[in-house]
């Protein structure tokens, strides 16, 4: 992929040398084939389908958001709010809030097309965890590189992310990148992937006060800050795509991925869901009407 402009990820210029950087495979062509659907899930770690969705359900979502954002006073009222554009120095971020009580959201993520593609692939019914994430992120935001494992371990392991933008997302906004090859190296990344975010040792006082006293985290989550030098260890190329709206991409738990972090004005909008097969055991801290996450529920002490 050719660039005019240097790539950021949290802060570090991207190396986009063919041997670095490139595009993610789409899977488009394989739907309807759960068997190939499958080999490519277990090759690539991920499965991206471009112009999966009808891009009025995206459009739909989108207002949902921009309207909100609007109503808050976030965006820049000279132009209109479906285009995003954020009043300088409005800094945003993780926003759940966006995905709540929103049924134009949940229409795409927990629809019939979403859920059917999740039914083909496991070969069986579905079950969805019951929180959305949500991103509204803004010039200079961006997510550094991790697995998903360490915030949702708790359950079946054979669950997969779901990745969604919501508008176009061109690099210079900043959209997911996976590091290609990286669910085959999860030998190495043992240590990293057994943590459990909301774990904390009762042996130790300094991780009661931290974790269990004060709502912390044991771990922060993230593999590294520098998305650079983790690329040159472990080997492989940052794989992203300039987005549409109607694309999804799909990964697996131990799949590294992180962002590319906004160099514009305009909003990133993204969301991102989790599902499994419905026979399998769900971390019960996404599961329910009000969901545990990351709060004082989930906090549980071990002897380390
Ligand atoms: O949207 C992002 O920047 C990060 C998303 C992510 O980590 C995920 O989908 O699991
Ligand atoms: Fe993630």
């Amino acid at each position: 992929m050719v660039t005019s402009f240097p790539l950021l990820s949290y802060q570090h210029e991207l190396d986009t040398s063919p041997e670095a950087f490139g595009e993610l495979r789409p899977s488009a062509d394989c739907l309807g084939q759960p068997g190939l659907l499958n080999q490519r899930l277990e090759e690539d770690g991920y499965l991206f389908i471009p112009g999966f969705f009808d891009r009025e359900l995206i459009q739909n979502a989108r207002a949902s958001v921009t309207d909100r954002l609007a109503a808050e006073g976030v965006l820049d009222p000279a132009f209109p709010a479906i285009e995003g554009r954020c009043q300088p120095g409005k800094a945003l971020g993780f926003r759940g809030d966006l995905a709540k009580q929103n049924p134009a959201i949940d229409r795409v993520v927990y629809g019939p097309e979403l859920i059917g593609f999740y039914a083909e692939l496991f070969g069986e019914s579905v079950r969805h965890f019951d929180h959305t994430w949500f991103r509204a992120l803004s010039r200079g935001q961006g997510t550094p590189p991790h697995c998903d494992l360490v915030y949702m371990s708790r359950g079946t392991h054979q669950l997969l992310s779901c990745w969604i933008p919501y508008g176009e997302v061109p690099l210079e906004i900043g959209g997911l990148m996976v590091l290609e090859g990286s669910h085959l190296q999860s030998e190495r990344l043992k240590n990293y992937l057994e943590v459990d975010v909301d774990l904390y040792c009762e042996n130790r006082p300094k991780e009661i006060e931290k974790v269990k006293e004060k709502g912390g985290w044991s771990h922060p989550g993230w593999l590294t800050n520098n998305p650079v030098s983790l690329r040159e260890k472990m080997g492989g190329r940052w794989l992203t795509t300039h987005w549409q709206p109607g694309d999804f991409l799909t990964f697996s738990m131990t799949l590294i991925h992180a962002s590319l972090d906004n160099q514009t004005d305009f909003v990133r909008l993204s969301s991102d869901t989790r599902y499994q097969r419905a026979s399998q055991p769900a971390d019960p801290r996404w599961v329910g009407q009000n969901v545990a996450g990351h709060g004082p529920r989930a906090k549980q002490g071990m002897i380390c």
